[in-house]
């Protein structure tokens, strides 16, 4: 299964052109550290990845705005594997950040869209997406192939240093081929997501509450819906709601709650219950089959069971959904939303 797993990967991007990953295999599995260098949905990805990696390969990852790295005074070696990720291969601080990363002798892998794009050229090796291109410029269907690909390197490593069993890496690999067809069946959804949307399309704020691999996925929801509908809206981990959001909630607030069943899920109904105990409104993306939870939420959205591993996968989907309708419905051109760039080179 690895070796196939492997060989896909190669072949893929040898056939794109960026180098294959075969070379620096040793180099990544016996790295002391991997950095993330990404902007926007694209640094989301790479927090999916931080949680993926650290728990099936067992090394240490960092997340960093490529938009501040350069701002401060990062310590980089040439023992550092820097990944950059970018839906548009162009993000000018992305750019920045990996030439700095570059400098200092640090191997470079890089996971874009574009065939031949500035950020494809200055890595030593990658992986291309290709979902795309299309014209909107709010990244969502980029998250996906970018998760899909990180999931893959975190797999491999696990595999390479002994840290992910065999079961449990052939686990994985069957529910990953099983994602196409449950991605299908959440975009289902979208009857349902419609109605919820005309409830909410005339509020001013709306809270995202995630735990675990679903944290990311709150935050990607959050910057949905600003993009494309301007409404404000916060991402937080559903633990830190407590240390501040918690004084915003009032009937007004609408709370989307990532609340699929995993490791954390008796915590997230105690967070549930928080928020019904101040009148906002739960928005609840639940896992099919869920009873608890729709006993307390306001509005329940059933996705497919999948491994925690590759939930936000699936998760994403209702949230981006939600994000489009109600941008529809307050007249927002989704795909070309006002102040922002399909490539921010400057
Ligand atoms: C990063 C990004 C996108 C966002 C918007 C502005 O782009 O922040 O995530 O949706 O298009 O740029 P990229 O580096 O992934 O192309």
């Amino acid at each position: 299964i690895l070796d196939s797993m492997r060989g896909r990967m190669i072949a893929e991007s040898d056939h794109m052109m960026m180098g294959g990953i075969r070379e620096f295999e040793n180099k990544f599995v016996n790295a002391e550290r991997i950095l993330i260098v990404a902007c926007g949905t694209s640094w989301h990805a790479g927090l999916v990845a931080e949680y993926l990696i650290e728990d099936l390969a067992r090394i240490p990852v960092e997340v960093e705005y490529a938009s501040e790295f350069r701002y401060r005074n990062p310590i980089i070696s040439e023992r550092d594997i820097v990944v950059a990720i970018s839906q548009s291969g162009e993000t000018a601080d992305t750019l920045a950040a990996l030439e700095l990363a570059k400098s200092k002798g640090a191997t470079i892998f890089g996971i874009c869209n574009v065939v031949g794009s500035s950020i494809a050229r200055a890595t030593d090796a990658g992986a291309y997406t290709h979902a795309g291109p299309e014209i909107g410029v709010a990244s969502t269907k980029a998250f996906t192939a970018q998760v899909t690909v990180l999931s893959l390197i975190a797999m491999i490593l696990g595999s390479k240093r002994g840290t992910l069993e065999t079961s449990k890496l052939r686990q994985l690999m069957v529910e990953l081929e099983s994602i196409p067809s449950k991605v299908e069946k959440a975009l289902e959804l979208n009857e349902q997501i419609i109605k919820i949307s005309e409830q909410y399309k005339d509020a001013t704020n709306f809270l995202y509450l995630g735990r675990g691999y679903n944290f990311p996925v709150a935050l990607e929801g959050a910057l949905k819906l600003k993009e494309i509908s301007y409404i404000h809206a916060e991402g937080y981990p559903a633990a830190e709601m407590k240390h501040g959001p918690i004084a915003l909630i009032d009937e007004h607030m609408p709370v989307v709650v990532i609340a699929t069943k995993d490791s954390s899920y008796e915590k997230i109904v105690s967070n549930i219950q928080e928020v019904k105990a101040r009148k906002g409104k739960i928005i609840a993306v639940v896992t099919e089959g869920d009873t608890t939870i729709p006993a307390m939420a306001d509005h329940v959205i059933e996705i497919p069971e999948t491994s925690e591993h590759l939930v936000p996968l699936l998760s994403v989907i209702p949230l981006q959904l939600l994000s489009y309708h109600i941008a529809v419905m307050r007249g927002c051109n989704v795909d070309q939303p006002r102040n922002l760039a399909k490539s921010v080179t400057v």
